[in-house]
């Protein structure tokens, strides 16, 4: 019986030849964003990357293998087939026993890029600690599992549907380096501020791929947080984004929402209620960090060729 992850022929040759590679996350497309803008975007996603002379590795659960890297059928499935799972890293050995195609959290993807051998991941907004965390207890894996994976995030900051304060001094406490791109703001996935400041800025791809080195130089194990905020202009209205979040965590309550679940809900919920202006500005999120995340790949490949 062989569980090995499959890393595709185009990954694996990127890879093996020092060229920039960035992992996809999954859940994003199977669980974040409505159907069947979901494939559209996803292959978008990877078309960025293309464009850029990126190799993208979107990864994903396909019939109990962990993937590295899609079959565009790959994409569609997750995107399109509605008995698709939503996994994190407790869940991946289940789902890949199970035999069954999931979509890999934040969390579940970090560790398999990581496991592959890819530095660099973007995704829209992490997971982090949910508001009302003293009565739920709800935190995002998200968090621990970065504090023991080496590999550079490229996130929105966290969900604005969290508590960002909270979530800070989470990742404070489990040792995840945070830095601001061209900013000392902490981004808030729909809207470009949280309000809550950050101590480190860095200005240019090349000082990211540098703090990624002096990291490895002294064997730190956790992850790189890059918050890179959309310009306000682009966010989605604050008045509008703090009405309908409200209503939304109002009804997750009512409706005795948990776990997993949690996040989708709120997700979708917002798009609704926002006549699907959330789903524009999470796709402009998405897209601003994977170019991010392209460039910082190609400064890795470079610093790591020296
Ligand atoms: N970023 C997005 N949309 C998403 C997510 C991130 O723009 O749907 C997903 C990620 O997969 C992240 C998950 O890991 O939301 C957080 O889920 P939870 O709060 O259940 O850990
Ligand atoms: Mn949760």
């Amino acid at each position: 019986m062989s569980f090995a992850p499959e890393v595709s022929p185009r990954v694996r040759a990127a890879l093996e030849a020092g060229r920039p590679v960035v992992a996809l996350e999954s859940t994003i497309i199977s669980h974040g964003l409505p159907r069947p803008r979901n494939l559209e975007a996803a292959r978008s996603f990877e078309e960025l990357l293309t464009d850029a002379g990126v190799t993208p590795a979107t990864i994903a659960v396909i019939d109990g293998v962990p993937t590295i890297g899609m079959l565009d059928s790959d994409l569609e499935r997750i995107a399109l087939d509605e008995s698709v799972v939503k996994v994190s890293t407790r869940d991946l050995g289940m789902a890949m026993a199970g035999k069954r195609t999931a979509g890999t959290t934040v969390a579940a993807t970090s560790v398999l890029a990581a496991q592959a051998g890819i530095r660099v991941f973007a995704t829209g907004g992490l997971g982090g600690v949910h508001r009302g965390y003293a009565e739920t207890l709800d935190e995002s894996a998200d968090l621990t599992v970065l504090s023991r994976t080496r590999v550079t995030v490229v996130s929105a900051g966290v969900k604005s549907i969290l508590d960002i304060p909270a979530t800070l001094e989470r990742l404070e406490t489990l040792g995840v380096a945070v830095a601001g791109y061209r900013t000392n703001r902490f981004p808030a996935f729909y809207l470009s501020d949280s309000g809550v400041g950050l101590e480190w800025r860095l200005d240019t791809p090349e000082e990211i791929a540098s703090v990624m080195a002096a990291r490895d130089a002294v064997g730190e194990e956790s992850a790189l947080l890059i918050g890179n905020p959309l310009p306000p202009d682009r966010q989605l209205d604050p008045v509008l984004h703090d009405r309908v979040l409200g209503e939304a965590l109002e009804d997750a309550a009512a409706k005795g929402i948990r776990g997993h679940a949690v996040t989708p809900f709120l997700l979708d919920y917002m798009q609704r209620a926002t006549g699907g202006a959330s789903v524009a500005v999470n796709l402009d999120v998405a897209r601003g960090n994977i170019a991010l995340a392209g460039r910082i790949a190609t400064a890795w490949a470079s610093t790591s060729r020296l």
